[in-house]
């Protein structure tokens, strides 16, 4: 009989549920893995720090709604990779993370790179364990993808000890699951179902919100029916961002540019939705303090987070509303009135969004708010964008129109910057034809600027602009704001040509100053078809309302 060693069953069982990629960054407790690849379909993305490989797996999670695989070696490279882990636990993305260890029959030796990882990562995922018998790795990783997709998504973890890793057994030895996930997602109960709708037909200002729970159900067409069937306001979060398609008159955007309208309603259906940082906590001006709730969500565990729900129903956000649409086919009721009331309020705010802003038309300094439209106008429709920076990121998710899901990425609530570089890397990689460009704060841009040398060696060309305010801009008019001028600390970083690192790195670059440049340079930057850096130097004394919030952490 053959015999096969611990890289072949992780790289067999890896292979059984489809994936292509494993990101990562080398090391030797995980060289039977890389050789594994080398006789398999899967590719070796390999990364020059282990965050940026865990946060390309995250992104990878997101768009294609299966983990995305992040591969590290043991002690320091588990330990780079676990701000990757933390941001995917906050967005509930799917992502594995499997690290190398120290071998078992060394353990307590002070061996190399020796650490109690399980320990440290307890926390971030939603099931972690050390794969002890060489003959169970297969059967292991199953269940890591069986925990990684079932219920809420999020990260899972595996740890394999080198010597479990390396050592080579007997082909019939190997445990080999099989049928080891279930096949469809989970339903409501129809009295809870019943309930909800008999709520929202008795409402008279009625909206809904879905979030990435939405997208990750791949609910986007019953929404749309939905939303056309009773006619209300579909405002739609996070990963469900684009959900309705931009012209379909019931897509009200995102909850930050609707409060206005949010703020009359009296009931709002959330939909796969956390009534966290993004949903204001569930409190006005999100969600009015007399408004009915009703919350569907996956996991039980969400519902009547941070407020009263009245009602609450755990399931597939998919499989809930298609019985609803059923349901409201068989009684039809619509709130058009209401909905055509607000629909051109809603519409008129989202224009004049960005360019209501003082000094949107002028020409130096860039308004960050100008930055964002000239963006937005230039980009295809197809096109994805990465969200990263502090005040940078909030304009951007202000100022992009979302056409399909998945077409914005920011880091979530875990607010981890950095993540931009490798969101955008892994944005490429699935869609190699599409244009991908990530915003970016200059303070961000120097956290993951060295995975340029990635976009290069695997031909990514992604577009990073610079929104450069030569400082962390959010923190530093949250302490102006809190302490007053002269009390700055720790926010300036100076004039910094980020462009002429990115050449240096073998990409295209250019400086900008004056917003009528920046059109032509978009072009030239996409046009170079290399991975490209605009270094655009933006308003320093612009901050966003978000800013403002930061300030008053923690004085409550
Ligand atoms: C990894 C990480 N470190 C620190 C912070 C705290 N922080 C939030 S916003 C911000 C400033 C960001 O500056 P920049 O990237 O230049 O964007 P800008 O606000 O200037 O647009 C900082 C340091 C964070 N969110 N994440
Ligand atoms: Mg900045």
């Amino acid at each position: 009989m053959a015999t096969v060693d611990g890289g072949r069953l992780v790289v067999d069982a890896l292979e059984r549920e489809g994936v292509e990629y494993i990101f990562s960054l080398s090391g030797g407790h995980i060289n039977s893995i890389y050789q594994a690849c080398l006789d398999s379909g899967i590719r070796v993305i390999d990364t020059r720090h282990e965050q940026a490989a865990a946060h390309m797996a995250e992104a990878w999670g997101r768009l294609t709604g299966k983990p995305g695989v992040c591969v590290v070696t043991a002690g320091p490279g588990f330990t780079d990779a676990v701000t990757g882990v933390a941001n995917a636990s906050q967005s509930n993305a799917p992502m594995l993370l499997i690290t190398g260890r120290s071998g078992v029959s060394e353990a307590e030796t002070l061996s190399l790179q020796e650490l109690e990882q399980i320990d440290i990562i307890r926390p971030l995922v939603k099931w972690g364990r050390v794969v002890y018998e060489t003959r169970r790795i297969d059967e292991f990783t199953a269940m890591a993808f069986r925990h990684g997709m079932t219920g809420r998504p999020g990260p899972v973890f595996l740890e394999i000890p080198v010597d479990v890793l390396n050592r080579k057994i007997d082909e019939s030895e190997v445990i080999r699951p099989e049928g080891y996930r279930p096949q469809y997602r989970p339903g409501g109960a129809r009295q809870g179902i019943e309930e909800a709708l008999e709520l929202l037909r008795q409402a008279k200002k009625p909206a809904i919100i879905a979030g990435s729970g939405a997208h990750f159900a791949g609910a986007g067409r019953e929404l749309e029916s939905f939303g056309r069937l009773i006619d209300v306001p579909v405002f739609t979060g996070n990963m469900g961002l684009g959900l309705l398609p931009k012209d379909d008159p019931h897509a009200f955007g995102s909850p930050m540019v609707g409060l206005a309208v949010l703020a009359t309603c009296d009931l709002i259906l959330l939909l796969g939705t956390r009534l966290g940082l993004f949903m204001g906590q569930g409190k006005p001006p999100f969600i009015p303090a007399d408004a009915k709730v009703v919350q569907v969500d996956i996991d039980g565990a969400e519902i009547g987070r941070n407020r009263k729900v009245d009602v609450g129903v755990t399931g597939d956000v998919k499989e809930i509303l298609g019985e609803m649409i059923e349901l409201v086919r068989e009684r039809p009721f619509s709130h058009f009135e209401w909905f055509e009331s607000v629909r051109k309020q809603a519409e008129e705010g989202r224009r004049s969004l960005l360019t209501g802003v003082p000094g949107f038309d002028r020409e130096e300094p860039i308004h960050p708010a100008r930055l964002m439209k000239e963006i937005r106008d230039f980009l295809e429709d197809d096109a994805i964008v990465v969200a990263d920076g502090g005040d940078t990121q909030v304009w951007t998710i202000l100022g992009m129109e979302i056409p399909r899901p998945g077409q914005l990425l920011s880091s979530g609530p875990f607010g981890c910057l950095g993540v931009g570089i490798p969101f955008a890397l892994a944005a490429k990689l699935r869609y190699p034809d599409r244009q991908v460009l990530t915003t970016m704060g200059d303070g961000s841009a120097g956290l993951n600027i060295m995975e340029f040398n990635t976009a290069l060696r695997f031909d990514l060309p992604i577009v990073m602009v610079i929104s450069n305010d030569c400082s962390w801009g959010m923190i530093r008019h949250s302490q102006n704001a809190a302490y007053g001028q002269g009390r700055l600390v720790g926010c300036e970083l100076g004039d910094v040509s980020y462009e002429k690192i990115v050449e240096a790195l073998g990409g295209y670059g250019e400086r900008v100053n004056r917003a009528r440049e920046i059109r032509p340079a978009l072009e030239r930057a996409f046009a170079s078809g290399k991975p490209a850096c605009l270094n655009v130097f933006t308003d320093r004394e612009v901050g966003t309302p978000m800013g403002l919030m930061l300030s008053q952490l923690g004085s409550a």
